[in-house]
């Protein structure tokens, strides 16, 4: 049966962190091609309905480590910190996986790209559930920790924004539509950005509740995978619509 390795964690969570470098060195200068930044001009290349996938491409972050945490033999009931954890990371991607996908109005997504992102989903699925199933450890009284309760605080907060400005995306387009209009509401009053935003928020406040390498590595990731996309989707806006709120900044309110 599986035991933990410390040295794996390390490994992975070390190539998560070169992943995320090598991420803000290829899409910091031009945005990675999906959704409103895909180059319309280059040979039709297959693409998947959006709704497909998503779907395809979030279920590994759902399904690895919640299976991780079923087929565990034997079963660790012992530390709750663990599998509450674990659990915050799956309820994220039950959300991303089985809701998001059934409700999005976005434009086919390019087949190549849904490879990358199912391995990734695939990878850092078994990086976040093998660590806090088989390797983490925390005192009985972590759930009164500052680190535990600040996190989740900051996860529930940027789970919120995230789903509520997705949400507000959504409702831009009728069914069928595929056009592009300026955001409004909620975040989106200070930041382009603001379901980027909320991801972000969230990613670190878990890793902050869950005080770990590879949750730190995934945050850092998120941030160098969307941090750049939420600057080029701000751009796109101020190139496209004379009207666009001057005062929005890119990603962070009131800040950048
Ligand atoms: N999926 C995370 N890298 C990514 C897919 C792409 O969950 O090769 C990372 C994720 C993957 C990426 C994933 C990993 C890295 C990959 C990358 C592709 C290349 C890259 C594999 C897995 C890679 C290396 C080199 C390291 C191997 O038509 P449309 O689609 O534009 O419509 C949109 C609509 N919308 C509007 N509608 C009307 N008017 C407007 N003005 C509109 N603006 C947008 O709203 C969509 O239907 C919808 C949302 O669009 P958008 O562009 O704001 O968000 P999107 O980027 O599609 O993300 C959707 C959600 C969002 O909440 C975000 O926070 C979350 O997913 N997300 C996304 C990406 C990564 C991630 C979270 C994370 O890192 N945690």
């Amino acid at each position: 049966s599986m035991q933990c390795f410390p040295s794996l964690v390390l490994a992975l969570s070390s190539l998560l962190g070169a992943l995320a470098l090598l991420q803000l060195s290829l899409y910091l200068r031009v945005p990675s091609r999906y959704g409103k930044h895909e180059e319309r001009l280059c040979r039709p290349r297959g693409r998947l309905p959006a709704r497909c996938a998503w779907f395809l491409q979030e279920l590994p972050s759902f399904l690895v480590p919640a299976l991780l945490l079923a087929l565990r033999s034997p079963p660790r009931l012992e530390p709750l910190g663990c599998r509450l954890l674990c659990c915050l990371f799956c309820w994220h991607y039950f959300y991303r996986t089985f809701i998001y996908p059934f409700f999005t109005r976005g434009r086919p997504f390019p087949l190549q790209l849904l490879f990358f992102g199912t391995l990734f989903c695939i990878y850092n699925g078994f990086l976040q559930g093998y660590y806090l199933i088989y390797c983490a450890e925390y005192p009985h009284d972590w759930c009164t920790d500052i680190r535990f309760t600040s996190g989740l605080l900051l996860f529930l907060l940027g789970m919120g924004i995230n789903i509520h400005s997705d949400l507000l995306l959504r409702q831009l387009r009728k069914p069928g539509e595929v056009t592009y209009k300026i955001p409004q509401g909620g975040l989106f009053t200070y930041v382009s950005g603001a379901n980027y935003f909320g991801e972000i928020v969230e990613w670190f406040g878990f890793a902050i509740a869950t005080w770990s390498l590879p949750a730190f590595a995934f945050a850092f990731f998120t941030l160098c995978c969307i941090g750049p996309r939420a600057y080029h989707h701000h751009r796109y806006y101020l190139k496209t619509f004379t009207d666009y709120p001057k005062s929005r900044k890119a990603l962070i309110p009131f800040v950048f």
